[in-house]
């Protein structure tokens, strides 16, 4: 009676053993293939550094769009010293481009903004934005008339006013600091 059951409990343990052997066989390897993908992933992730080498063949595009044009047009402006002008009267763009105008105010005493607004408003565009008060840039806000501008500027100070440039024709542009527009605009021509 006891033999027949030492031969089972025998057997049973040797499938028992069986079974954790190829148990742990399996889980090695999938233990092993698990990893091995990520890597294999993540190297293919990274591989896109051919298009970190393309990234510095930009740095070479730029130079040349700029030099070509096709990139915004760029206008610098000055302020005629301390007095209430600009250093320049006449700015000009073709119609229809995208213009970035880097006002510099480098009075020592003034604040001063550049505006850009239909002919023959400066004056009221300037009335409108006394009522605007500094806060508001001494421009009226969400005003129609007005195509570009900086925000105000305070002596040393430098800003940029971004836009598309009106059809063809004369526009004008001024410093609407209370006072200021009187003296202190110019023409802005497109074509
Ligand atoms: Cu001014």
């Amino acid at each position: 009676m006891r033999k027949p059951l030492v031969i089972i409990v025998g057997i049973m343990s040797a499938v028992m053993l069986l079974a954790i052997a190829c148990g742990s066989d399996e889980a090695n390897p999938d233990a092993t293939a698990t990893p091995a993908p990520p890597p294999t992933v993540l190297a293919g992730q990274i591989t896109p550094e051919p298009t970190a080498a393309p990234t510095a063949v930009p740095p070479t595009s730029p130079p040349a769009s700029t030099s070509g044009g096709d990139g915004p047009t760029a206008i610098a402006i000055d302020v005629d010293g301390d007095n209430l002008k600009f250093a320049t009267g006449a700015l000009s763009a073709a119609a229809g481009s995208e213009v970035v105008v880097t006002f510099n105010n480098s009075s020592g005493v003034n604040a001063h903004n550049w505006v850009l607004v239909e002919a023959g408003t400066k004056d009221a565009v300037a009335t409108d934005g006394l009522a605007a008060g500094q806060d508001n840039n001494w421009l009226p806000v969400g005003d129609s008339r007005i195509i570009g501008s900086t925000i105000l500027l305070g002596p040393g100070e430098s800003g940029e006013a971004t836009f598309t440039a009106p059809s063809a024709g004369t526009y004008h542009f001024v410093c609407t600091f209370p006072g200021h527009n009187f003296t202190m605009f110019g023409d802005f021509t497109t074509n």
